[in-house]
């Protein structure tokens, strides 16, 4: 509050007022004022300038001063004269764009002075001060807003807290009451008319905002959008519902309240994360997808935590009722998977919104209790929605976010989120944020959770507008969601709704909250609930009769009893009748365990490999950096020669996928190039800004869309943003790469809650890539391991169960499991994988570790041969060399898995030990290639049998291959480990000890 405290009490000051006038006027001749008028009059300056209270400070005023100096010298003060000619002042850096607009000075057009006469210093200075008193309104009157319906939170300004103080300063008096002042185009108040009595202006003002709505929006850096804002709220009139209005709110709130009671009285012991005290999120979610649908909206994206989340499934998506309380039933699972808490679920459903007559489909995003870790999930589906809809604008397809005020401002991922949001290819044009603020998180209120004044406060850094609203007062709380699905609609941005209620249970519904707030709950026990208070008010207006109220309520209590009958006749729960994303059509006539080819015919390679090594096709006019023509005549020279490195490799696999129809989007930190300046997926002419050419996106003139995207420098949201677009559509590619492997675990709760565990809760699928650079290059302690370990603890294949051994043991294994985990050697498996990505018949995520080094090593190449038809993906790669050719006198085994397997055949080459010792590459790790690793190890009879890895001893495949290696060999052999000791951190930051520990395990491994 300090903050806004002092810009109250700046922007409220004797001294800032006082001095408008002197500043302005020299002297107070007609024709002093006229050329000031006029200097000023053909000014342009940016909106910020225009809105000079909204930073609440004097410093545009003094910028207004210097440019009217500058013009003229005689029209400012003499005291302003010598101070800018003694060149005190420098002007600031004007960065916001420059709009042309007029200066106040034309608002003051002096209701009180007589025409024709220069109007006095006094009536300026009063003109002034009523304009700062409006403009004081805008910027704090949401400060003393009776936002709290349980006015617990006073609104802490200096002295008195009445809304007085807002002009207290400003030296009117009773008889000043009734004077006319002129309003300034900065303001709505007067409707029609052009001037009012102060009295009247301060009543408006304090109408709008002071009353059970609190605005914040100056800060916004559009004069435009400002004024859009001041218009909704201030123009008279704007909260006249009609009685039909009134009674759609009354019979929405008497719905929501009444789920949650039924809820209470039927499962009274059971945790259902109750709206009770926020009950009008529910009309408010109605009223926005109302407003947004008569607007065009066809699909509506929802993410929201457990706080009143099966209210929303039952009253907003009309989720069938007996579905809902069939989960409280504790039935078996009529399908596979975990499952999850009924207050995570997702649904999908398609439905005719009944007061726009329009059809909608409605999605709530399934989710973990991780708080808003689904923002960008959701962000992310929409997104994609967007996207297959040819929804450029976000004119069909809209998100809402629903949070709870404790983990809206506590969780990062929501700034990372709000991030996203004006990105060219993350945003989704505008999200809905509503702020179910219950002013408490748990056990802990407001006081101890954050160090903003309001939860929402983190909204501002997009120029989000937030509408505060007292949910007690359900007509005012109607009006902000119609305003912001109207600013969605119109500006396409993020606007926030923060609800101010109460929760009136404890956190959940078996807590007690006296425990730690026991004022706070004395209050709430005496507080009426806000249908019956909404109730009363239209039974005393005459809008309804008490027999009205109660027989709306009666009739829901009976629907809800005849679903609770329904309910019980249930056998099972169905996990499938709470999908998020259905893919209609994707399973339905397919073989479960039928994998199209991956290989292509050579021609497509060499078509994509010309492509892709070439300038664009104006290339005398697009000037390429000298560095990337060679990188693309080396590119072509591969070609040429029909073998592929790394990029080459994944260019094949992407232009061979958008060939035939399938969307590849591949997006994280500084993809475009690559981190090690391998891909150049984007060319930049050197002359000409934004001009760039994208060759994977002109390789066919039929061919699926290709984005690649440079993602803000976030891991979490992108991550997430990524999953959620995987989730809308299964004939796509989408690939998010980190940096380095390691800076993945800022993902952590995306990667353990969705991405591992998805399918498995929620019965839905992704085929989402995730490329992890990793090795131990010497590179240190962060820029070494995408910690595989941790991804394959996680993998659910069982150590101890060989699967049965049948031709379709590969797939199988692959249908069965959470995700894959692999590390390719070379580009025609990179390839390879990549495109059976999309050749399965399901979708499973694939965690790939990729190659740092690799990408420029002289042998990590392919030929074309490896990637054309007929060829396919390698889960193991055997040694070809000659132990492998005359297994029967290889000594030792060495298996492996990555870049290590270039340093160990080096090595062995070296020390001569080729006919010795066999080196054979785990190229899929999980699912473990248990039929593979039991036929290399019977190959090679009498041999010692080692698995050699660079990563330290705990980290690293180890753990997870050791007990499997056991099972492929029946227990009958046993494997030992080559490599660095245990660690706790992932690799020493000292180079001589990286090589110290690199010879120890390449002379250990490569040893007889
Ligand atoms: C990331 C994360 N941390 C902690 C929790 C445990 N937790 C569950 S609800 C809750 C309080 C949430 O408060 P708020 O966001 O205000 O929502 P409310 O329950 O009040 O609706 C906490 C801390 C969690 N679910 N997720
Ligand atoms: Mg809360």
């Amino acid at each position: 509050m300090h903050r806004a405290h002092t810009a109250f009490s700046l922007a409220l000051s004797p001294m800032a007022h006082k001095n408008f006038a002197t500043w302005l006027l020299k002297s107070s001749s007609s024709q002093q004022m006229a050329k000031v008028t006029a200097a000023a009059a053909v000014r342009t300056y940016n909106s910020a300038a225009a809105e000079p209270f909204a930073n609440g400070s004097t410093a545009s005023y003094v910028e207004e001063m210097y440019n009217a100096w500058l013009r003229d010298p005689t029209s400012v003060h003499t005291s302003w004269d010598a101070y800018f000619r003694s060149n005190s002042y420098v002007s600031p850096p004007n960065l916001a764009p420059v709009q042309a607009n007029t200066l106040p000075l034309t608002a003051f057009n002096f209701g009180g002075a007589v025409a024709g006469a220069a109007p006095d210093s006094k009536t300026i200075d009063d003109h002034l001060a009523v304009q700062a008193i409006i403009r004081s309104y805008q910027i704090r009157g949401h400060n003393i807003a009776h936002l709290d319906p349980l006015e617990i939170n006073t609104p802490e300004l200096p002295g008195n807290s009445s809304t007085k103080s807002i002009y207290a300063n400003f030296s009117f008096g009773e008889q000043d009451m009734d004077r006319q002042f002129k309003l300034p185009s900065t303001t709505f108040i007067g409707g029609d008319e052009a001037s009012l009595p102060l009295k009247e202006i301060l009543n408006r003002l304090e109408n709008v905002y002071c009353n059970k709505i609190g605005v914040e929006f100056m800060f916004i850096n559009s004069l435009e959008q400002c004024n859009w804002i001041r218009k909704r709220f201030e123009t008279p009139g704007v909260l006249n519902f009609s009685p039909e209005e009134k009674r759609l709110i009354l019979a929405r709130l008497t719905r929501a309240t009444g789920f949650e009671a039924f809820l209470a009285k039927k499962y009274s012991s059971e945790k259902r994360f109750g709206l009770e005290g926020c009950e009008i999120m529910i009309p408010a979610l109605k009223e926005i997808i109302d407003v947004s649908t008569e607007l065009g909206v066809e699909s509506v994206i929802m993410g929201m935590p457990h706080r009143g989340r099966l209210n929303t499934l039952a009253n907003v998506c009309r989720k069938p009722l007996n579905q809902i309380f069939t989960q409280f039933a504790g039935l078996e699972a009529a399908d596979d998977g975990s499952g999850d808490v009924k207050y995570h679920l997702g649904t999908y459903i398609e439905r005719l919104n009944r007061v726009t007559n329009k059809n909608i489909r409605l999605a709530v995003v399934a989710n973990p209790s991780h708080l808003e870790a689904v923002d960008p999930v959701v962000q992310g589906k929409t997104r994609a929605e967007q996207f297959y809809r040819g929804d450029q604008e976000g004119k069909k397809v809209m998100s809402i976010l629903i949070h709870g005020d404790a983990a809206f401002c506590g969780q990062g991922v929501v700034y990372e989120t709000m991030h996203l949001s004006d990105l060219p290819d993350y945003t989704t044009h505008g999200t809905i944020h509503v702020v179910a603020n219950n002013q408490i998180g748990f056990t802990t209120d407001p006081r101890f959770s954050r160090s903003s004044p309001y939860c929402t406060d983190v909204a501002r850094v997009v120029n989000a507008p937030i509408f505060h609203v007292n949910a007690d007062d359900p007509e005012a709380v109607m009006h902000v969601c119609k305003v912001a699905a109207e600013w969605r609609a119109t500006f396409h941005k993020d606007c926030v709704i923060d609800l101010v209620g109460y929760r009136r249970n404890g956190h959940n519904e078996i807590d007690e909250p006296m425990f730690t707030q026991p004022l706070m709950y004395q209050k709430i026990r005496k507080h009426k609930n806000c249908l019956d208070l909404y109730a009363d008010k239209l039974i005393a207006e005459g809008t309804v009769t008490g027999e009205e109220v109660k027989s709306v309520a009666a009739k829901y209590e009976n629907i809800c009893e005849e679903a609770f009958a329904l309910a019980k006749t249930e056998t099972h729960v169905k996990y499938k009748d709470w999908l998020d994303s259905p893919w209609s059509g994707f399973f339905e006539g397919k073989d479960p365990l039928k994998v199209a080819p991956t290989g292509v015919k050579e021609e497509t390679l060499i078509h994509i490999g010309n492509r892709f090594s070439s300038p664009p096709p104006n290339a005398a006019e697009f000037v390429i950096h000298k560095g990337l023509l060679r990188v693309l005549a080396a590119r072509k020279a591969m070609v040429d020669e029909k073998v592929a490195d790394w990029a080459l490799g994944e260019a094949m696999a992407f232009g061979s996928l958008l060939k035939e129809g399938i969307h590849v989007r591949l997006s994280g930190q500084d993809v475009e190039r690559g981190t090690f300046s391998h891909r150049h997926h984007v060319l930049h002419h050197q002359l000409v800004d934004k001009a760039t050419y994208n060759s994977l996106q002109h390789m066919y003139p039929d061919q699926a869309p290709y984005s690649v995207s440079n993602s803000s420098l976030s891991e979490y949201a992108v991550l997430g943003f990524e999953h959620g677009y995987s989730m809308t559509n299964p004939n796509a590619l989408v690939l998010w790469e980190a940096q380095f492997g390691d800076f993945s675990n800022t993902a952590q709760s995306i990667i353990d809650q969705f991405i591992s565990s998805g399918q498995s809760k929620w019965v839905r699928q992704s085929g989402l890539v995730m490329l992890l650079p990793h090795g131990m290059e010497g590179m240190g302690p962060e820029h070494s391991s995408c910690r595989v370990e941790r991804f394959l603890q996680m993998s659910s294949d069982d150590p101890d169960y060989f699967p049965p051994e049948s031709d379709e043991f590969g797939v199988r294994q692959l249908h069965d499991i959470n995700w894959i985990v692999a590390n390719c050697t070379t580009p025609a498996n990179y390839y390879h994988i990549l495109r059976r990505q999309i050749a399965l018949p399901f979708r499973k995520p694939l965690i790939l570790c990729t190659p740092k080094s690799l990408l420029r090593h002289p042998e990590a190449k392919s030929p074309f041969s490896e990637m054309s038809e007929g060829s396919e993906f390698q889960r193991i790669i055997p040694d070809n060399g000659p132990a492998g050719q005359n297994a029967s006198n290889v000594k030792k085994v060495v298996f492996c898995s990555g870049r290590v397997y270039y340093d160990l055949t080096k090595t062995r080459k070296e020390k001569q030990l080729e006919s010795d010792i066999a080196i054979v590459r785990v190229e899929q790790i999980s699912p473990f290639p248990f039929d593979l690793v039991k036929e290399q190890a019977n190959l090679y009879k009498n041999a010692e049998l080692v698995w050699a890895q660079e990563e330290h001893k705990n980290q690293g495949s180890w753990t997870y291959v050791q007990p499997r290696f056991l099972t492929a060999l029946n227990h009958s052999r046993d494997v030992s480990y080559v490599g660095r000791a245990c660690g706790a951190s992932t690799a020493t930051g000292s180079k001589a000890q990286h090589i110290r520990e690199l010879n120890a395990l390449l002379n250990d491994a490569i040893s007889t």
